[in-house]
């Protein structure tokens, strides 16, 4: 299975992104053929650079990751929702403001990755994990709208986006939880053997497990 992982550049102030350091030391399991690329966190940008290795890898899984400063937990998101309203600067110092993403768009779009198949791998491995109901407002929300919409086209394409806590080394003057790195790259190495062992994901009927 052909699997495009993502992550993006420090922002914000940062220095690193734990995204992109532990996206750097993820080893591929068997049957797994992993492309690995790190993103600017810029509007625009990233989702050209996204789309572009779309149409040359032609991945089958498409898992965009980025960093969520003060979540406890590894957090797949659920829905990516159709505004940009940056809090902050992108790395190109854009601060978009109510505007639509795609002013012709659907409002959201549902991430196509098993999410609820994967907290539930992370769990049963011992690393804390939920499913979050909202990506924010800035590049992640931006990018995992435009990816869903460009592999809209192509049902046969799952993708989605999962948020992760700072590395230890972020929160050091900070009251702020954070994972460590080994127990991150773990994590997106489960995220990955969820996407093989999940075609579709788990349901829960009659119950809730989230
Ligand atoms: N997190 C930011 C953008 C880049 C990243 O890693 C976000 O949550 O929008």
């Amino acid at each position: 299975m052909k699997i495009l992982m993502t992550a993006f550049d420090a922002f914000g102030g940062e220095s690193v992104n734990p995204a992109a350091m532990a996206l750097k030391k993820v080893i591929p399991i068997e049957n797994v053929e992993l492309k690995k690329l790190v993103l600017p966190t810029v509007f625009g940008d990233s989702l050209e650079i996204l789309k572009k290795e779309i149409q040359d890898f032609c991945p089958e899984v498409v898992i965009c990751l980025g960093q969520a400063g003060g979540r406890a937990g590894i957090t797949p998101e659920r829905i990516a929702i159709n505004i940009l309203d940056a809090p902050i600067a992108d790395n190109k110092g854009q601060t978009p403001l109510d505007e639509a993403i795609a002013p012709e768009g659907p409002a959201a779009y549902f991430s196509s990755l098993p999410i609820k198949a994967m907290v539930k791998t992370l769990r049963n491995n011992g690393i804390p994990s939920s499913i979050s109901n909202t990506a924010g407002t800035f590049v992640c929300n931006y990018l995992m709208y435009g990816l869903l919409q460009e592999i809209s086209k192509t049902p046969q394409v799952r993708g989605g986006f999962v948020h992760l806590p700072y590395l230890p080394e972020q929160v050091l003057d900070k009251n702020l939880p954070s994972m460590s790195l080994e127990d991150i790259v773990k994590a997106l190495e489960l995220l990955i053997q969820s996407c093989l062992n999940y075609r579709e994901d788990l349901v829960f009927p009659g119950g809730r497990e989230n």
